[in-house]
């Protein structure tokens, strides 16, 4: 047959010069496709005489799968070619250290709200938690705080918006987390043995004031809980936070949910300019306590002449201010870095009960 070894030739060579599978595509179609050179001579094949056909058809077929194989290899050459390429391009060291990232602290009011958290528990106090923005009665009404009572009053309560003519009282922005103890005591049920510690809100904003600050509250109702369990549960927690033996004074004082109700102090020292707790004979107010009034027990559900208890309220901040050595108050809430950088906590300083 004439001319294969020009074709052979011309597609060999071709095939050698395609640059990519497009290319390729091209060169197979121009020899193998239905309308290819090769294919329209096969086609020839059927008007020759038998002997012509028995020298041009074996040469023909292994012109077809020379040119086959060598599309194949080219096509294989191609795509290694292209994964060398792709593989040089986009290579990563992956031994190399990561760029440094900003790293955030723990805000000391969240380490100290844990280190709390963690004193507790140990005496057998679960975390209770609920809203900020409260109903009155969960707020006020339902702890014995008289309509009339001046914590209640404007200057203090944030109290949230009504629309003209919807005369039912206003939700507030809780003043003290105790209605998170009426909640638990509705849910729960005595006894009951729970800490709420989270933000508070009050209209108040001086050098030691900030309108929201953190508060924790305590509360543990059985059938047999007195004052004087109450006395022991703080000084042991107060000797755990600060890590040291620290001796408590109780005074008489008066709130709404207890009955009686006390102050509590503890003992420090005062030279210097510098405050210390658990030494010296001076005394520092810290949190105020008391038995929970019956009125209050009764209002979450709990029958008075079966259950008592006590209840306590502490400041977190004053708390933080006090173990940590932080000076002004109002810059715990300015976020700002270089304060969060210098008191804040680095995540592996996971508080517990035999460290710090
Ligand atoms: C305080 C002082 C005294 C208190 C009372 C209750 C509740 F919900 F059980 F009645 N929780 N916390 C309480 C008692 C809080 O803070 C200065």
């Amino acid at each position: 047959m004439d001319g294969l070894s020009e074709l052979r030739a011309k597609y060999l060579g071709d095939i050698g010069a395609a640059a990519d599978g497009d290319a390729l595509e091209t060169v197979r179609l121009a020899a193998l496709g239905k309308k290819g050179e090769i294919s329209l001579k096969m086609r020839e094949l059927g008007k020759m005489s038998p002997e012509e056909r028995q020298t041009a058809g074996p040469a023909l077929n292994a012109l077809k799968d020379e040119i086959d194989a060598a599309l194949r290899a080219r096509k294989a050459a191609l795509e290694d070619a292209a994964l060398d390429a792709r593989l040089a391009a986009e290579w990563l060291d992956v031994t190399l250290p990561p760029r440094p990232r900003p790293r955030g602290t723990v805000h000391p009011v969240s380490q100290v709200m844990e280190e709390m958290a963690a004193i507790f528990a140990d005496m057998g106090f679960a975390v209770a938690e609920g809203p900020q923005v409260e109903t009155d009665w969960h707020n006020f009404d339902a702890l014995n705080i008289a309509p009339e009572h001046p914590a209640r009053q404007e200057h203090d309560t944030f109290f949230m918006h009504r629309d003209a003519g919807d005369n039912r009282p206003p939700h507030v922005l809780r003043t003290h987390t105790s209605p998170v103890q009426i909640r638990a005591m509705q849910a729960q049920g005595a006894p009951i043995r729970v800490i709420a510690p989270g933000r508070v809100y009050r209209m108040d904003m001086d050098q030691t004031h900030t309108p929201m600050f953190h508060q924790i509250e305590g509360l543990a109702i059985d059938r047999d809980i007195t004052m004087a369990n109450l006395k022991w549960v703080l000084e042991e927690f107060f000797t755990a936070y600060f890590g040291r033996p620290v001796r408590t004074r109780f005074r008489a004082s008066h709130f709404p949910f207890t009955e009686p109700s006390a102050e509590v102090d503890i003992q420090c020292s005062w030279q210097g300019g510098v405050l210390r707790v658990g030494e010296g004979d001076d005394w520092l107010e810290v949190l105020g306590s008391g038995m929970v009034h019956p009125h209050v027990l009764r209002s979450a559900g709990i029958d008075p002449d079966q259950w008592q208890g006590f209840a306590f309220g502490m400041g977190i901040d004053r708390m933080a201010m006090l173990k940590y050595g932080i000076p002004d108050l109002r810059a715990f809430f300015e976020s700002d870095l270089r304060w969060l950088r210098h008191y804040g906590f680095g995540a592996l300083d996971a508080p517990s009960l035999h460290a710090g």
